[in-house]
C-alpha cells in the first residue's frame, strides 16, 4: 500500500492477538464485552451495546513501539502542552501535574471550587499563549477558567483564576468538558446535555453544543449565531474534538443506547440530538424543521465498541480514544468506511488522544474512575511513535 499520509508504528509488547486484530481492524463480536463492563459503565460514558458496527482495513500499522511515559494517575481527563512540558488534569482530585522527562508528575496546582461526581469534575485543559484553560464542574454549574502559567518547566505555577464562562449546565452524567485551541486561536469547548435532552436543541441554553469563545472570554462577532458562543448544537455529550490540517473541525459524541458518533463540525449546524441518534433512518430526516436539517455523523458506532473520548487528527486520520470499547480507533477521515483499531483491551478505557510537541501519538488511559479494571500503578500515559508511511 502506497501512501504518503503518515502512519503509526506500533507495538503490542503484551498480546499478539491484541496485534492482530490491529493489523486486520477485525469486527469484534457484539456483546463480547457486556459481562465486565455493562455493569460498571452504566448508561452515559459507556452503554448497552447493540449491533457490530464493523470495522475495516484502516490506516498501516507497522509494529515498533510502545512507551509508557507515566504511570500513577488517578481518574486521568486531559493531556494539553505548555512549550515542551506536559500538563495533565486529573478529575477527582482536580489537580493539573506537570509530567517530567523521567515520567515523574508534579501539582503545578489544584483547581478551587471543583465539585467532583459521577463523570463531573476536572475534565478539559487547553493552553495557549502562557495561558492555561480548564473546564470543571462547580456548584454552579460546569466553568471554564484561565489561569496564568508562570515559571519553568518542572517549577510550574499557575495565577489567579479568571472565569470566562460560567454555569454551563452539568448533571453527574453528560458534561462534555473538552477544550482545545482552534487553528483560529479561539477557544473551543464540548458541552452535554446535562440529563436534560431537549436542551441540545435550544439555542439559548449552553448544553448539548459546541462553543466558541475568545482567549479572554469574550464571544467572536463571527460565530453562527449573533452575541452567541455556540458553535454547533443537537449533540448530546461530544468529549473530543480536533482539527483537520484544512481547518475542518472534528468531534466525537457519546449515543445513548445505539450509535455514538464522529461528527464533521459545520457552523451552525444541528446534529440531531435528541430526534435522532446517529444516522437518521429513512423518513427522520423529514420530520425535522429546518431547511437543511439535522447532519448525519460521517460514521457511527455501538457504545460497547466505542464510548469515545479524546480525538487527536495527524495527517488526515482521526484517533479516537475509546471508554468502554477499550481501544484507539484509526479513521481516515477522506474514507472513514475503512477504519481500523489499535490496542484493543489492551490498556483498558481510553480516554484521550492528543499529538505531542514532536510529533508522537500521546494517549491517556481511564481504569482508575471507578468503571474501569485498574493496574495497580493507575492510569498511564502512552506514547506511540508517528512515521511518514
Ligand atoms: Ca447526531
Amino acid at each position: 500500500m502506497t501512501t504518503t499520509r503518515r502512519t503509526l508504528l506500533y507495538a503490542a509488547p503484551l498480546a499478539a492477538g491484541a496485534l492482530l486484530s490491529a493489523c486486520t481492524g477485525s469486527p469484534t463480536e457484539p456483546g463480547a464485552d457486556t459481562a465486565d463492563q455493562g455493569a460498571d459503565s452504566g448508561p452515559d460514558e459507556g452503554s448497552d451495546g447493540g449491533a457490530d458496527g464493523g470495522s475495516g482495513d484502516g490506516a498501516d500499522v507497522d509494529p515498533s513501539g510502545i512507551e509508557t511515559l507515566a504511570t500513577g494517575l488517578q481518574a486521568p481527563w486531559s493531556i494539553a502542552f505548555h512549550g515542551g512540558t506536559a500538563l495533565i488534569s486529573e478529575r477527582d482530585s482536580a489537580r493539573v501535574l506537570e509530567l517530567a522527562a523521567d515520567g515523574t508528575t508534579r501539582e503545578v496546582g489544584v483547581i478551587e471550587d471543583v465539585t467532583p461526581g459521577g463523570e463531573g469534575g476536572l475534565m478539559g485543559l487547553a493552553v495557549h499563549e502562557g495561558h492555561l484553560f480548564t473546564c470543571a464542574t462547580t456548584a454552579g454549574g460546569n466553568r471554564i477558567e484561565r489561569r496564568e502559567l508562570s515559571g519553568e518547566a518542572g517549577a510550574l505555577s499557575l495565577g489567579p483564576p479568571q472565569v470566562l464562562l460560567d454555569a454551563i449546565p452539568s448533571a453527574s452524567n453528560h458534561n462534555g468538558g473538552r477544550l482545545a485551541i482552534g487553528p483560529d486561536e479561539m477557544l473551543y469547548a464540548t458541552t452535554g446535555d446535562a440529563g436534560d435532552p431537549q436542551s441540545a436543541q435550544d439555542l439559548d441554553s449552553l448544553a448539548g453544543k459546541i462553543l466558541r469563545i475568545a482567549p479572554d472570554g469574550s464571544v467572536p462577532t463571527d460565530g453562527p449565531f449573533s452575541g452567541s458562543p455556540v458553535v454547533s448544537y443537537g449533540h448530546r455529550n461530544p468529549q473530543g474534538i480536533a482539527w483537520t490540517e484544512d481547518g475542518q473541525l472534528v468531534a466525537s459524541e457519546f449515543g445513548q443506547n445505539t450509535w455514538d458518533e464522529l461528527n464533521l463540525i459545520d457552523p451552525g449546524a444541528d446534529f440531531g440530538w435528541p430526534d435522532i441518534e446517529g444516522i437518521a433512518e429513512q423518513g427522520e430526516q423529514e420530520e425535522q424543521d429546518g431547511q437543511d436539517g439535522p447532519v448525519d455523523p460521517i460514521l457511527q458506532w455501538p457504545p460497547a465498541d466505542a464510548s469515545p473520548s479524546g480525538i487527536a487528527i495527524v495527517g488526515g486520520i482521526a484517533y479516537v480514544a475509546c471508554l468502554r470499547g477499550e481501544r484507539l480507533r484509526v479513521v481516515p477521515l477522506d474514507a472513514p468506511e475503512t477504519q481500523s483499531e489499535l490496542l484493543v483491551g489492551e490498556f483498558g478505557r481510553l480516554r484521550d488522544a492528543v499529538v505531542a510537541p514532536d510529533g508522537s501519538l500521546w494517549v491517556l488511559t481511564n481504569t482508575t474512575d471507578g468503571r474501569g479494571d485498574p493496574p495497580p500503578d493507575g492510569d498511564r500515559v502512552l506514547r506511540l511513535e508517528m512515521a511518514d508511511g
